[in-house]
């Protein structure tokens, strides 16, 4: 094998993007501070850390592509809940935000990184969301520190 390239998790040199749906702000709220609390013990400064809020994660993604696009940020973490629930629409809603982010984060280059929820009930929803299941906030920040620093290995400027 001729060189492996695998990410750390150092911090960002620039600012990051948080875009956050307002839709179950209850657990979106905790997926924030999860997120936030990833950054900031990785050596992130607080004032490099963005946040937007949408409505709700069908937004996410037009919100995540103008900042991917904008070249202030160097990641983009979207964060939301999406609850089956009652939901007639629940498919449309996570098919058109997971289709969205993937072309954003294809098109521009910036890893925009998916860390919304998709669950059958609310309780699911706050396991995964700071309780007994962690901290899917948490774990998206993780993942953004990794794909700039792997980028960056593989050439990225
Ligand atoms: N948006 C969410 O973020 N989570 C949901 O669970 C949800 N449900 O259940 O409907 C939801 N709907 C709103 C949607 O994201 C848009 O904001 C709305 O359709 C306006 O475009």
């Amino acid at each position: 094998m001729a060189k492996t390239f695998a990410g750390g998790y150092q911090p960002f040199s620039g600012q990051v993007l948080i875009v956050a749906s307002r839709f179950n702000e209850l657990v979106v709220d905790r997926l924030v501070a999860g997120a936030k609390d990833c950054l900031v013990r990785h050596g992130v400064s607080d004032e490099a850390i963005d946040l937007a809020y949408v409505p709700g994660a069908a937004e996410l993604p037009l919100a995540a592509k103008v900042g991917a696009e904008s070249g202030r940020y160097e990641a983009v973490i979207c964060l939301g809940a999406v609850i089956r629930g009652a939901t007639s629409h629940y498919d449309v809603v996570v098919s058109n935000m997971a289709s969205g982010i993937l072309s954003t984060t294809l098109a521009s280059g910036v890893p925009v990184i998916m860390g919304v929820l998709t669950t059958d009930t609310i309780e699911q929803a706050f396991e995964r969301s700071g309780t007994k299941d962690g901290n899917k906030g948490f774990d998206a920040a993780l993942a953004a520190l990794e794909m700039v620093s792997v980028l960056s290995q593989l050439g990225k400027g």
